[in-house]
């Protein structure tokens, strides 16, 4: 029989508070209706309670499968302050209910427990709990939901002063809606680490950012992962390089139209650049004067500027292609210390060459070139959420750089200057802050990253393009190795040399000098300087204010 009454629907596993809350619904004359359990804990407390069954006129069946999924219940719940939906109500015979009081099967705890078998954690899968809380948070501009033991206590309060309030009701619906939100969180990832098939949409990662994180895995919460596994295992910063290199090359090439690379070091790029042609001294420069067909594949010649922005801090990288991987690039690559390349595609042969790298280790993704990220970014820091949206602006010759202010009576700035200005921007767009990059001939020449100081950044990123412009010098040009002299120690000689950090006692000196036929002359703080000042055309980029004092530091 239809009745004013109000009605409350118990249905928790854990019953913390149950018997007071139970004491204070009663006080306030409100009828309750349990679940199996939950109705015969209150019964032996000497409580008046009635089954659901008691409004589904069904028993519980499927050994408890089935208890409170029911029209009965579920229309109760539902329904609004409308006529037709008191009609529907009415012609039914069904009563409305004003508060829904449910916590879920354990299933974290259950899937928790070493060896825990699929069937064990099925069971635990609440299915017409969820059903319970979710209609009830729907209709929560009549009906409150509980779904946490602490907040029964206040609740309590409020309904002593006589009523709910719609802010109380707002609260619990949110609190309800992440309750379970949380759960199915909990649900999909026990089953994507399962049946999702290492590779498809998820891939378990050797380790997190340090070998003792484990486990540590990657995965898309909808769809498949935009990438495959070629060759070798990622680990987790390989994948954050890998993850940032490729928007890098994606960017450059769509804002410049050329093929484009990236070489990755700790989530910065130590190098980025577009397939400008290389001059005969900058192949030697970039040492890939040996490279043959390197003139004909822009990206080769792409790759060659990235690896050789910074040579020291470029080994073992991450690289990232723009386009299908040739044979002269493959090539470039196999010879470096690296350790691993991301790129839309592979030539045959060139997958073959790559495939071969460390002994078949070597990480080797495929992208998706279509893939687009959700325009929200989520991630997690000390178990705080943090959201915001992706940085999409996109930069490009004509848009960014569109009111660049130059003094009065000198010409516009040539297309050369706002292509690397383009170069050094997308860059930054993808490095660590603070950052500042200077930027020639379509590539980064000098990067300062994550730096805490602008000023240091500036200057860390200016020391390194005079280093760069230093192995132009005819000196270092023409180094006589010794024979056998391998290629990351001749970068770290030419780094000492053209950096003018050249060792002069100990063994710090014999190791050095250990490289060379002939031990080339240090530069002169007067030859470097001279040299210096033949370097122009030079664009620089800031991630923020470029104060005065960085501009002084590095004139
Ligand atoms: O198996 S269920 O998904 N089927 C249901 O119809 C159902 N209704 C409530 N589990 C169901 N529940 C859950 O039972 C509640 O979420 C609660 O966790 C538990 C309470 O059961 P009992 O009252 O028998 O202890």
């Amino acid at each position: 029989a239809l009745t004013d009454e109000a009605v409350a629907i118990l249905s928790v596993y854990d019953k913390t508070g149950l018997l007071d809350l139970t004491k204070g619904l009663i006080k306030n004359n409100i009828r309750l209706l349990a679940s199996g359990g939950t109705a015969k804990l209150i019964r032996e407390a000497g409580f008046s309670v009635d089954d659901v069954s008691a409004i589904t006129h069904a028993p519980e069946i499927l050994s408890g499968r089935v208890k409170t999924l029911h029209p009965a219940v579920h229309a109760g719940i539902l329904a609004r302050n409308l006529e037709s939906d008191e009609k529907d109500l009415a012609e039914q015979n069904i009563n409305k209910v004003d508060f829904v009081i449910c916590n879920l099967y354990p299933f974290k705890d259950t899937i928790a427990k070493i060896n825990v078998t699929i069937p064990e954690a099925v069971e635990e899968i609440d299915v017409g709990g969820v059903t319970l809380i979710r209609a009830a948070a729907k209709n929560h501009s009549r009906v409150t939901i509980l779904s946490d033991p602490e907040d029964y206590a206040g609740f309590l309060q409020e309904l002593d002063r006589g009523e709910i309030s719609e802010k109380q009701r707002q609260h619990y619906a949110l609190k309800a809606f992440e309750h379970t939100a949380d759960y199915d969180a909990t649900i999909s990832d026990f089953f994507r680490k399962r049946y999702a098939g290492d590779g498809d949409q998820q891939v378990s990662l050797r380790y997190g950012a340090n070998p003792h994180q484990k486990p540590a895995a990657a995965y898309v919460k909808n769809g498949r992962l935009p990438f495959k596994v070629l060759g070798g295992a990622p680990g987790y910063i390989n994948l954050m390089d890998c993850l940032n290199a490729w928007p890098l090359v994606k960017e450059l090439k769509k804002a410049l139209n050329m093929p484009a690379a990236a070489s990755f070091k700790h989530v910065s790029p130590a190098g980025a650049a577009i397939g400008v042609p290389l001059s005969e001294t900058e192949r030697k420069v970039n040492m890939v004067d040996d490279i043959e067909g390197i003139e004909n594949s822009g990206l080769a010649q792409a790759y060659a500027r990235a690896r050789g922005a910074d040579r020291m801090s470029s080994f073992g990288d991450i690289i990232a292609l723009s386009d299908e991987v040739d044979v002269p690039t493959a090539k470039i690559i196999s010879r470096e210390v690296s350790d691993g390349v991301i790129a839309p595609s592979y030539s045959k042969e060139a997958l073959e060459i790559l495939t071969k790298k460390k002994s078949g280790k070597y990480l080797i993704l495929q992208m998706d070139e279509a893939y687009e990220p959700p325009s929200t970014e989520t991630r997690s820091v000390y178990g705080i959420q943090l959201q915001q949206h992706r940085n999409d602006v996109q930069i490009n010759p004509k848009d960014t750089f569109s009111s660049v202010i130059t003094p009065k009576g000198s010409s516009p700035l040539p297309d050369s200057a706002l292509r690397d200005l383009t170069v050094a921007t997308i860059a930054l767009k993808y490095t660590q802050s603070n950052s500042v990059c200077y930027a020639l001939n379509g590539q980064v020449i000098g990067l300062g990253a994550g730096q805490q100081s602008r000023i240091h950044c500036t200057r860390l990123a200016g020391d390194k393009a005079d280093n760069w412009w230093m192995r132009f010098h005819e000196r270092a040009l023409n180094i006589k190795w010794k024979k056998g002299t391998k290629r990351p120690d001749k970068s770290n000689a030419i780094d000492l040399l053209c950096g003018g950090q050249v060792p002069e006692e100990g063994i710090e000196q014999e190791d050095y000098e250990k490289n060379f036929e002939e031990v080339p002359k240090p530069f002169s703080a007067e030859e470097r300087a001279e040299w210096l000042k033949k370097i122009g055309d030079v664009v620089v980029s800031s991630d923020a204010f470029v104060c005065f004092r960085c501009l002084v530091v590095n004139d």
